[in-house]
């Protein structure tokens, strides 16, 4: 499947300072914002600055140093957010029987409560 990435969508905005956004961390690869219709107490969006449309996409394409510093960024949310005790849930929604909503990888790092099974 060819991914093709939209730069108008909102978090390409965001990458570019055109937008607003409640930074929680920056690396060198990756930006992690707060949610603005937070779902739990935290609620942060982790996205790699390249232009990815989806985690398949980002596997197939990125470099190993961002790949890196991608999954490194959402490990440091979740020790940031001092959620690494008490549990959390990571969830990247792709395409459209995944209902993602906005064109550009994010994983949603939720914590704060009991998130309840999602899977049974
Ligand atoms: P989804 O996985 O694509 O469905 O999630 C998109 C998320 O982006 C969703 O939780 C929105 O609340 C969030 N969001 C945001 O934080 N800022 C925005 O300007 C927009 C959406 I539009």
């Amino acid at each position: 499947m060819g991914h093709v990435y939209d730069d108008q969508n909102i978090f390409a905005k965001i990458l570019r300072g055109e937008i607003p956004n409640a930074t929680v961390l920056e690396t060198e690869h990756a930006l992690a914002f707060r949610d603005i219709h937070p779902q739990a107490p935290t609620h942060v969006l982790v996205i790699p600055k390249g232009p990815y449309v989806c985690f398949d996409h980002f596997a197939q394409e990125a470099s190993d140093a961002e790949i890196v510093d991608y999954v490194r960024a959402v490990g440091e949310v979740c020790r940031m957010e001092g959620v690494a005790e008490d549990g959390w849930r990571l969830i990247a929604n792709a395409g459209m029987n995944g209902v993602q909503e906005v064109p550009h990888l994010h994983v949603h790092v939720l914590a704060g409560r009991n998130l309840g099974r999602m899977l049974s």
